[in-house]
């Protein structure tokens, strides 16, 4: 009712933000990539997390015109860090299950692309399990012409999903992010450490590049790093930050 009328408004209004949180290379310790996170500003609510607001987007279709604000000044924040001569990063952008069976992607994707003048391998578009697995005929062709633009594709919330590993042989698929709920207890769980283990021989094996989401602790990392993972996210080195902290690190790292 009255969150559905405010967030229809929303983007209109400009109370929709994106924040940014690195993606470091374990080994360089360099930022390689940034995933963008929605937030929004209500006037009398505050700050709303996109985990309380995007079901909501889901069932009124609000997602396509969110999903496509999102997609859009993600590129376009890429390109403008690119353009002041920051190191270039990967951006990736997640998708919802509606936006990627709604019929236009492709063509979004591509016009935003065209729009903003993003090299399409620095766009990385996450998704998950859930997303492939309702109609898996019509998502390995969906992905297959995503893939022909040249972005790249990663699996979310890897391991959290009802899926098969038969896929990641018929996707084409370049990350696995490891759900952060098996890296949560990966030191004290020796369950947990077995399935991260897994999952990132898995993805070696197959070529997979590894990303390790929620890293919190040093011990996490030294596990990570001495299993193989190539890249972390995590509140240990940065919770999301604001564009302009964002650009300062970049900066930081490009001097
Ligand atoms: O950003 P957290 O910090 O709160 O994100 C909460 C949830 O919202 C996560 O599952 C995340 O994937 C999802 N989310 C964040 N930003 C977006 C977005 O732009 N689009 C979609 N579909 N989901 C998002
Ligand atoms: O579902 P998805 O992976 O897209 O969303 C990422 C979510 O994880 C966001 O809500 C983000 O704020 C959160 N996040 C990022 N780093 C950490 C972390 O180190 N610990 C925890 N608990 N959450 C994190
Ligand atoms: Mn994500
Ligand atoms: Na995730």
């Amino acid at each position: 009712w009255k969150l559905e009328n405010g967030l229809r408004q929303a983007l209109e209004l400009g109370e929709l933000r994106l924040v940014y949180q690195p993606q470091v290379d374990v080994r360089t310790g360099l930022m390689t990539g940034v995933e963008a996170l929605l937030r929004w500003h209500h006037p009398e609510l505050g700050w709303i997390s996109p985990a309380s607001f995007i079901p909501l987007a889901e069932e009124t279709g609000l997602i396509v015109p969110i999903g496509e604000w999102v997609l859009r000044t993600a590129c376009a924040q890429a390109k403008a860090w690119q353009e002041a001569g920051l190191p270039p990063v990967r951006m990736a952008v997640n998708l919802s299950a509606r936006q990627f069976q709604e019929g236009r992607l492709v063509e979004t994707v591509r016009r935003v692309l065209a729009e903003t003048g993003l090299e399409p391998r620095f766009l990385e578009l996450e998704i998950t399990e859930g997303i492939m697995m309702t109609n898996r005929d019509q998502a390995v062709e969906m992905l297959h012409r995503l893939k022909a633009i040249g972005v790249k594709i990663a699996i979310d919330d890897f391991g959290t999903g009802y899926s098969s590993l038969g896929y990641l042989k018929r996707f084409p698929i370049d990350t696995l992010k490891i759900d952060k709920s098996f890296i949560r207890d990966c030191m004290d769980v020796p369950e947990d450490a077995a399935i991260v283990r897994a999952i990132i021989a898995l993805a070696r094996n197959l070529n997979i590049r590894v990303v390790a989401e929620g890293v919190e602790h040093r011990r996490q990392l030294a596990f990570l790093f001495a299993e193989g993972c190539d890249v972390i996210q995590g509140y240990l080195y940065n919770p999301p930050v604001s564009p302009v902290e964002l650009e300062g690190m970049l900066r930081q790292q490009g001097a």
